[in-house]
């Protein structure tokens, strides 16, 4: 079985948001569009406390790009963002959100990020993710959304590392690039570590 995943679609990460990927409106019909493929579809919300270790703003005299350590784990500072309630959390108004079968919340711990969809950056926790997607008997995942080099990233990593036959869709997906480069060097890694890199104009071939 086949799923489609949606990373953090939300207003914070498209143009007009506080951490604005570049063009990142642009993969919304092409996401619109993908979902009539599936018969599975799940998303996932970036969702954090006002008071969140990866803001920059809660670490006086630091600004976002800024590392650190945050409980033992290097920690980029990022703009506030995606903060719970807010409108800049919400799935982008333009996003089909009728087919959903599942949402995915992540980043609730103001003391460790979460950029996978199915575990912490410091791999403690793990969502809900994994096994509402062995219930279902999904097999293969094909990754769609926002960030390319953040989130999509991390989550297409863990998403190997757990046997999933990963697919990245690469016109369903745009990066931040916090620093140049950042995108063309995930999209390295991803497919380094067993991903398979295809348009979406290709994912019928693939399933
Ligand atoms: C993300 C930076 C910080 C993402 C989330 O969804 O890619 N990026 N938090
Ligand atoms: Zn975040």
């Amino acid at each position: 079985m086949n799923a489609l995943l949606i990373v953090d679609v939300q207003n914070d990460f498209l143009p007009g948001g506080n951490l604005a990927v570049p063009n990142g409106d642009l993969i919304i019909p092409v996401i619109n569009n993908l979902q009539k493929k599936f018969n599975l579809i799940v998303a996932s919300r970036d969702w954090h406390p006002a008071n969140h270790g990866s803001f920059a703003s809660n670490h006086p005299g630091r600004k976002p790009g800024d590392t650190t350590i945050l409980n033992g784990l290097d920690q980029i500072l990022w703009p506030d963002h995606c903060i719970q309630g807010s409108p800049g959390a919400e799935l982008s108004s333009m996003l089909n959100q009728s087919l959903f079968h599942k949402v995915i919340f992540k980043g609730s711990n103001p003391e460790v990020d979460s950029y996978s969809a199915f575990f912490d950056n410091g791999h403690k926790i793990e969502t809900e993710l994994h096994h509402f997607l062995q219930k279902k008997g999904i097999k293969r995942l094909f990754i769609a959304g926002l960030a390319a080099d953040v989130c999509v990233w991390f989550t297409v990593k863990d998403a190997l590392k757990l046997s999933y036959e990963t697919f990245l869709i690469t016109d369903a997906t745009k990066g931040v690039n916090m620093n140049p480069g950042d995108t063309e060097n995930a999209l390295k890694d991803m497919k380094q570590e067993g991903a398979i890199l295809i348009s979406s104009e290709q994912v019928e071939d693939f399933m």
